[in-house]
């Protein structure tokens, strides 16, 4: 008898966050994931995280859209599938839904979770082993302040927790933007690493002048200047400058991989479980920047542990992960809904011990953040 699919829980969770986090197209003050809880016959339980940025300004779901689509569509389709073949569950998934990556990233880390736990293996032996167990992290210094976005840089360096800094532009003038970068390189200098995410505010003609600026004031990288859309002239930005371009909403299956690296359009991928549908998903996009020889990066949608150890699991395993991660999210919320949280130390990750994910949900603090609390 083949061990089923019983039961798909997906629970909105508000999280408070440290600080507010300014981005181009929102401010978050707290954070939503939708936590997904899938049972199976042999009374083993998966998890898994599907989470957005600033409701439905980030992305095309929405955290409430997300729990809906499982709901009535996905959990529907997976009650009475075979709990131990993911690759089966989720083409049965591709089949009732198109698009809806988010909610179906969540789903393959919970069935890969639960694998994980019944063979007693991590989530990453069961996708071929780890060529690292630590990834390096950087920080979002995205406080909409550049005294205190210094001061927390000074401190996160002091800590030695991060030595990479990514500032998040593009809500105003584009001088603006650049004094306020090239202020926080100056005080960091060679100590850190700085880099700048436009999230696609700017126009293709305000990204010229910009990127002209932020190259001189010694900036690393570039992520998603322009338009998602706008491929070709970021292909025309990646020709103009030599400072690097990365894309980031452009690239979000292998599909889009191929595109960009046929038009020579980004020097770097950000690669993330949940746009690409899951950790296969993002696997695939990576092989298809490797074979075009395009540096790779770990990015996230702000998860809480769960999404971001997930993402974890996955990019340890990467051949080459040159740009190293964003895996912050978990440092970003006040309090969270596991049992442990993940280690942070020496400006790296480090992955849990322990089958599946290696996280245990911590059901108080699941029922006090819970939206539908009683
Ligand atoms: C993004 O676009 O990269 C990553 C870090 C952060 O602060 O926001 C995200 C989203
Ligand atoms: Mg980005």
């Amino acid at each position: 008898m083949a061990t089923t699919i019983t039961s798909v829980d997906a629970i909105l969770v508000d999280l408070p966050t440290i600080r507010a986090h300014q981005l181009a197209m929102a401010t978050m003050q707290q954070q939503t994931l939708v936590i997904v809880r899938l049972r199976a016959s042999d009374g083993i339980e998966g998890i898994g995280e599907a989470t957005t940025i600033g409701g439905l300004s980030y992305g095309e779901e929405s955290p409430e859209g997300i729990k809906l689509t499982i709901d009535t569509y996905l959990a529907p389709a997976l009650i009475g599938q075979d709990a131990t073949n993911v690759h089966g569950a989720m083409a049965r998934l591709n089949k009732v839904a198109r698009g809806n990556r988010f909610a179906k990233s969540a789903l393959e880390t919970a069935l890969l979770d639960a694998q994980g736990k019944r063979l007693g293996v991590p989530l990453a032996t069961l996708l071929g082993g780890t060529v690292r167990d630590a990834l390096p992290v950087l920080w979002t210094l995205a406080s909409g302040d550049t005294a205190r976005d210094i001061e927390e840089a000074e401190r996160l360096l002091a800590e030695r927790r991060h030595d990479t800094f990514k500032l998040k532009i593009g809500r105003r003038a584009v001088r603006d933007d650049v004094a306020h970068v090239a202020a926080i390189k100056r005080a960091l200098g060679d100590r850190a690493r700085v880099t700048v995410d436009v999230n696609q505010a700017w126009s293709e003609a305000d990204a010229a002048t910009g990127i002209a600026m932020l190259e001189a004031a010694g900036i690393d990288l570039i992520e998603q200047p322009i338009a998602r859309e706008n491929r070709v002239g970021l292909a025309r930005l990646a020709a103009r400058f030599v400072v690097p371009i990365m894309a980031d909403e452009a690239v979000t299956g292998p599909e889009d991989a191929m595109e960009l690296a046929r038009l020579g359009a980004a020097d770097v991928f950000a690669l993330k479980i949940a746009k690409s549908g899951g950790i296969f998903g993002m696997l695939r996009t990576a092989a298809v920047g490797d074979a075009a020889g395009i540096a790779l990066y770990g990015g996230t949608m702000l998860e809480g542990s769960v999404g971001t150890i997930a993402a974890a699991h996955g990019f340890c395993t990467l051949p080459q992960l040159a740009w190293g991660t964003e895996l912050f999210g978990p440092l970003l919320v006040k309090d969270d809904v596991v049992v442990e949280r993940p280690a942070y130390r020496d400006f790296a990750l480090h992955l849990p011990d322990g089958p599946g994910l290696g996280l245990a949900l911590d059901e108080d603090k699941l029922a006090h953040y819970r939206r539908d609390r009683a």
